[in-house]
């Protein structure tokens, strides 16, 4: 960071960083410009207008404290203290800014706590109902992998430092292999491009283990080792000819076969993947099933082989958050858990005893992020809640918020940094003071605990505090040194001795822990109701991200992010557009009986019939017509973990 006279003039990478190697992204090459924009929100706001309207007055730090502590004192002696929901997303990731002190504070009120996730928790549950772990292999060892599989995930798009690995590998002779329901970037790049139909992924993945035992191609001494239930996974498979997965799939029978004997005899083969494919109805028995791949072939025990997915939980032992709950703050009360991802849902629920009658949303935008944003905004508009938003610009989400505090930034405040993608932990040291009345959200938490009239000591502990007593077994002085710390066990190859994060040690072909919840105790497909179809909405419409210079909602209103991307649009093949009368860039209207959007028509030879793709992350207001995709989205969970499928969306597209 180049900062002269305590004004931020230019951000770089680190060139050192073993990972990203000094390359910003698009994302966050213009962050300085984010942080002094002229729409950013710089004091307290109060509402001056109707409710969603998005008019505010700038207020005092201690008016609008005065405030949010006065609504929330009400509400918990009315209703009790569950009547409270916090809802927060990732925001910075940081470690104390995703969240630390809130989880006391929250505590405190005793308030009701959200379960499941918008990203990573399917995976994870998935993932771990094989595994028994939630860490997965190492991604940077994808450049020792002969064999590659980017499985749902848009490499080039989403997680760019890893593809100069993946070149890196291919340079050594390895093939690289797409499985994805869109002709991404990435798929445009790679040696072999699988496109099933949407959601069909766990057909194709039993017909791959059905070739692969019937050919003997198992690992025969790491199954007879390290795993449990194989007669029963042999027995679901039997019935999942390559014939019968390629036409549920829409592929074909004999790639069903080449895919399966070269992933399990080109080791070591490594699977890659990440989020978009959680996003369904049956996404975490994907991911089960998905970790049954490497295990049948043994990949695991070669450096290059294994599954990687998002390898946050690998920072657990050395980043112990568990430090930040304080048991004795809840005073022995239970906790109320509502769906995080159904925030509509819980808003307009009214049966829900006591009902949600004062909102806290920080690091996140729910109005655009959550799925049927129509019901999220008819919660938001009720006149019995009272709203408490935490952002660093006037997002869809904040315009419903009665008290909007000033949020700080990355480069305004100290924090730690576990990653997602890689295993350095990152040291975030400010480089400025924040601007106007910005404060971090630890500090928005203290002065909230303060006007609320609460005493207890924890709550007010300060950052270096949390800091140093969640750090463990890292050297502190190299990572503030040197920016990062790779984490001790970053040479580990996961999983290679065959013992698994289990009760028992060996990997679960047969689960009877997921039985017991009453699920399919081995890898099942089941047809989403979107592969079913439906007479008046016959399109699968996908939303993955397909915009460089967003991140989610974050950048996308600022100049330098959506006005240098294309607008958003529907992605539809030439026969589902001429079916309709529509030529590329015609106006088209994408209906479902959740919402309507207007959009122009892009004709691509990148989706089979019957499947349309929007892109997300666009705001409403940058738009005459809503640019939020999620006004369409399905709000139904996934079969496990907590998630949402947005993916498992059914519309119509009509000419407009
Ligand atoms: N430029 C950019 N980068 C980002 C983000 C961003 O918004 N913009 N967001 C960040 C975040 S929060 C995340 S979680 C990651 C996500 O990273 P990814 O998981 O790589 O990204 P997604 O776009 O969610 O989904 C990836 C792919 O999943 C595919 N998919 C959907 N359904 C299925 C299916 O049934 N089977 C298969 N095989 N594939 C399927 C989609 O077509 C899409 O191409 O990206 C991160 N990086
Ligand atoms: N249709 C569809 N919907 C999706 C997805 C999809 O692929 N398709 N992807 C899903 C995924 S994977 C994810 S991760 C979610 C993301 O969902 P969200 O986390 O809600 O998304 P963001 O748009 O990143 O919003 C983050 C907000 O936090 C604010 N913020 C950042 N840092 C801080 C901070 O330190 N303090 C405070 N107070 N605020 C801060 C930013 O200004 C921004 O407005 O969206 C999900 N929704
Ligand atoms: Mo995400």
């Amino acid at each position: 960071m180049t900062v002269e006279g305590g004004v931020a003039v230019k951000m770089r990478g680190n060139p050192a960083h073993p990972y990203s190697a000094g390359e910003l992204c698009p994302k966050v090459n213009h962050f300085v410009e984010r942080v002094y924009s002229p729409q950013r929100i710089t004091t307290p706001l109060v509402r001056d207008g109707a409710k969603g309207e998005g008019v505010f007055r700038a207020a005092t730090w201690s008016e609008a404290l005065a405030l949010v502590a006065q609504k929330t004192h009400e509400a918990i002696n009315k209703h009790g203290g569950e009547t409270v929901l916090p809802w927060s997303s990732a925001g910075n990731q940081g470690l104390l800014q995703m969240s630390s002190l809130d989880r006391r504070l929250f505590a405190r009120m005793g308030s009701s706590v959200t379960t499941g996730a918008l990203c990573g928790s399917v995976a994870k549950n998935g993932f771990m109902a094989t595994a028994g772990s939630a860490r997965s292999t190492n991604p940077m060892h994808i450049v020792d992998a002969k064999y590659i599989v980017l499985w749902g995930t848009n490499t080039r798009l989403t997680n760019r430092h890893l593809w100069p690995f993946i070149e890196e590998a291919r340079s050594k002779g390895a093939k690289v292999v797409v499985v994805d329901p869109i002709r991404t970037i990435t798929a445009d790049e790679a040696d072999w491009f699988i496109q099933p139909f949407p959601g069909t992924d766990t057909a194709l993945m039993l017909a791959m283990m059905h070739v692969i035992i019937r050919d003997e191609l198992c690992d025969d001494d790491f199954v007879a080792q390290h795993t449990e239930g194989f007669a029963e996974l042999a027995a679901e498979v039997a019935a999942w000819t390559p014939a019968r997965a390629a036409a549920e799939c829409g592929i074909l029978a004999g790639d069903i076969e080449t895919f399966a004997r070269e992933y399990a005899t080109a080791q070591p083969a490594f699977i890659r993947t990440m989020i978009g494919a959680e996003h369904r109805e049956n996404g975490a028995m994907l991911f089960r099933t998905m970790a049954c791949l490497p295990t049948l072939t043994g990949s695991w025990k070669h450096r290059g082989g294994g599954l990687s997915r998002s390898v946050g939980s690998w920072f657990n032992e050395y980043v112990d958050s568990s430090v930040f709950d304080v048991e004795h703050l809840l005073q022995g009360k239970p906790r109320r858990a509502l769906p995080f991802t159904q925030l509509g849902q819980v808003l307009t629920d009214t049966s829900l005893t006591p009902s949600v009658t004062v909102l806290y949303v920080w690091n996140g935008n729910p109005v655009l992020t959550c799925p049927n944003s129509a019901l999220t905004r008819k919660g938001l508009l009720r006149d019995d809640l009272f709203t408490v938003v935490s952002e660093q610009f006037l997002t869809d989400t904040a315009k419903y918020a009665d008290v909007i505090f000033p949020a700080a930034m990355q480069i305004e405040q100290r924090d730690v940094v576990p990653a997602w993608g890689h295993l350095y932990l990152g040291w975030n040291e400010a480089a400025i003071a924040p601007v106007g009345e910005c404060v971090p959200n630890t500090e928005l938490f203290r002065r909230l605990a303060t006007a609320m009239g609460y005493t207890e000591p924890e709550l007010f502990e300060s950052d270096d505090s949390l800091i140093s007593s969640a750090l463990h077994g890292l050297d502190i002085e190299q990572l503030q040194r040197d920016g990062f710390v790779p984490l001790p066990n970053i040479d580990e190859v996961l999983f290679s001795d065959g013992i698994f994060g289990t009760a028992s040690g060996k990997a679960q072909l047969m689960s009877k822990d997921l039985a017991s919840r009453g699920l399919p105790s081995v890898p099942t497909y089941m047809q989403s109701s979107s592969r079913k179809g439906s007479a008046e909405f016959p399109l699968v419409m996908l939303t993955p991200k397909q915009h460089t210079r967003f991140l989610n909602t974050s950048y996308s209103h600022l100049p330098q992010h959506g006005p240098r991307e294309e607008g958003p649009y529907v992605e539809m093949c030439a026969s589902d557009a001429a079916e309709r009368g529509l030529d590329s860039g015609a106006a088209a209207r994408v209906v479902n009986e959740r919402g309507e959007m207007l959009l122009p028509v892009k004709i691509s030879t990148r989706l089979p019939e019957g499947v349309v793709a929007v892109p997300f992350g666009w705001w409403d207001a940058s738009l005459v017509n809503s640019g939020n995709v999620n006004d369409l989205t399905s709000d139904a969970h996934t079969d496990w973990g907590g998630g949402v499928s947005f993916h498992d969306t059914l519309v119509q597209v009509f000419s407009a």
